[in-house]
């Protein structure tokens, strides 16, 4: 990376969002996401970097209709079109209050400010911590960040091509300064989907930065 960031870590209009670091989307969980768990060490660093952070959780109620087994016939990985659009069906996975959808108990930022569950709604699936997949229906962070004088994000953790992808995508579409810091996320890569994300990522504006890029 040339240019020097316009936000660092200790700035008060910069928060980090460490996206979905659930047992789920570790090594052996339900949608396991490859060396996902490498990713906690340095987690906890960027964190301790950051003035604000936020967390997020997939948090799905059973029977979520993102999950395979909420439609007869179709196998996890299936794609399927609903109301609201294309649905890629998951294996069942981050189902509320269950092991698979705690954070890992390894994740070490107390200082922390929301944690913020997501993907609550049984008939619509959110990757995005911004806006669900209706691409209607808020979440309440733009307004949360924006509330408290937060301009610039940097987007970290699982998986980089789904819910770490839009993430960073709605946050530039709802106009914050938008970061994903590459080697602090891991992908499911899914029929080209980390290629896909790039894309989108590079078309909306958000610019990929290594940990390694940022000071103070
Ligand atoms: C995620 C697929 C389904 C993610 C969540 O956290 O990237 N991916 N639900
Ligand atoms: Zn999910």
């Amino acid at each position: 990376m040339a240019a020097a960031l316009s936000r660092t870590p200790s700035d008060p209009r910069a928060a980090l969002l460490v996206i979905d670091m659930q047992y789920d989307f570790m090594p052996g969980g339900a949608l396991a996401v490859a060396e996902g768990d490498q990713l906690v060490p340095l987690i906890n660093r960027l964190g301790a970097q950051f003035r604000n952070v936020v967390i997020t959780q997939d948090w799905h109620p059973a029977g979520h209709i993102s999950f395979a087994s909420s439609h007869a016939g179709r196998a996890p990985f299936d794609s399927i079109n609903l109301p609201y659009g294309p649905q890629t069906l998951w294996p069942d996975h981050c189902v509320q209050a269950t092991r698979g959808a705690e954070l890992h108990a390894d994740l070490d930022i107390p200082h922390a400010q929301l944690i913020l569950r997501k993907g609550c709604n049984a008939g619509i699936d959110s990757y995005s911590a911004f806006v669900e997949a209706d691409r209607t229906t808020q979440t309440g962070l733009a307004g949360y960040l924006k509330e408290r004088g937060v301009d610039s994000v940097f987007v970290v953790g699982l998986a980089l091509d789904f819910c770490v992808a839009w993430s960073a995508v709605d946050a530039r579409t709802a106009g914050f300064n938008t970061w994903v810091i590459a080697d602090a996320c891991k992908a499911i890569d899914l029929g080209g989907s980390l290629e896909k994300a790039w894309q989108d990522l590079t078309a909306a504006g958000v610019v990929r930065i290594d940990s390694a890029d940022l000071t103070g």
